[in-house]
């Protein structure tokens, strides 16, 4: 595996590179930067947490970020790199948002899946995993995680791109995360998945069309995430419970941080609304990346104050 000289935001990096990118940053960033695997991918592939974190004694109201469960959206796991990079690499004009708050970042959730699009098939989102019927694989991770799972906007058929498995986490990168975010539930305050594409924000629940009792919180602080989004230049989000604002969905990894885990803040942002959709020309990455990371630190500095 190649480290890259430098990283830069106008490229998508392979697995790998990312993967060298984050030993890059541990190496060279010891005091503030852990890396901890959480198990490995269905095909073998170590899942890489970065924990960012300034010090404390790890009780510190924490940021979970995760990217890339669904293979095509190369933009998410572009998405995260940069926050890492950000609070790590630019740390000194970022250190607001490290003094009081841990980060927790996976930056691609499915590993198997995002090579698969990488080398083989572009459009692909499952993981990889077998399935009952041979010729169709892959479940789509997001509908895998197990909260009212499979009762709508999900498929029993596998060889649909919405397949929700034939039980509830059946994927190891789902079981994986799962249990990394039960392992420190106390300590996180809120979620983010990001997802492309469309240019939404958007909080449980997919599974009904009823909002949950803070949904006004979630809107409010949606809305001054998207202010921000605004004002770097992007398009403002649309804003919403995933049923309500895009499709009912069950199964997502929102609504199971939020209705199992107990992480009130909880939201799948649906990076860029440009015509390419899936396929974001690597021309567009860096515009993409730094808008949003004025919502991240909207979400950043929320949790800090609360
Ligand atoms: N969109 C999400 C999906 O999994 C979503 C939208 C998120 C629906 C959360 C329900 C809950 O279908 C993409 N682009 O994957
Ligand atoms: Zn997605």
């Amino acid at each position: 595996s190649k480290v890259p000289r430098a990283i830069s935001f106008d490229q998508y990096y392979r697995y790998d590179e990312i993967n060298s990118y984050l030993e890059e940053l541990a190496a060279k960033y010891p005091n503030l930067v852990t890396l901890e695997s959480i198990g490995k991918s269905y095909e073998g592939r170590d899942m890489v947490v970065i924990k960012i974190s300034s010090g404390g004694s790890g009780t510190r109201p924490a940021i979970l970020i995760d990217g890339g469960i669904h293979a095509r959206e190369w933009i998410a796991p572009a998405t995260a790199l940069y926050v890492i990079y950000q609070l790590v690499e630019n740390n000194a004009a970022n250190s607001a948002l490290t003094d009081a708050v841990d980060w927790h970042i996976l930056p691609v959730l499915n590993p198997d899946g995002y090579e698969y699009s990488r080398t083989a098939d572009r459009m692909w989102r499952k993981t990889v995993s077998v399935t009952p019927i041979s010729g169709c694989p892959g479940i789509d991770g997001n509908r895998n995680f197990g909260f009212h799972w499979n009762e709508v906007g999900a498929s029993d058929y596998p060889c649909y791109e919405d397949y929700a498995g034939e039980v509830a986490f059946s994927e190891i990168e789902a079981r994986n995360l799962r249990d990394f975010a039960l392992a420190n539930k106390e300590q996180i305050k809120l979620y983010l998945t990001f997802h492309s594409y469309g240019g939404y924000l958007l909080y449980p629940w997919g599974y009904t069309s009823e909002l949950p009792p803070d949904w006004h919180t979630l809107q409010e602080l949606a809305a001054d995430a998207s202010l921000a989004h605004v004002n770097a230049g992007g398009d403002p989000f649309i804003i919403g419970s995933s049923t309500n604002a895009l499709y009912a969905a069950a199964g997502g990894s929102d609504d199971y941080m939020k209705g199992v885990a107990g992480i009130e803040l909880s939201y799948t942002a649906e990076l860029t609304n440009t015509y390419y959709g899936f396929q974001l020309p690597a021309e567009l990455i860096n515009e993409t990346v730094t808008r949003f990371f004025e919502s991240v630190r909207v979400f950043g500095r929320y949790v800090k104050e609360n």
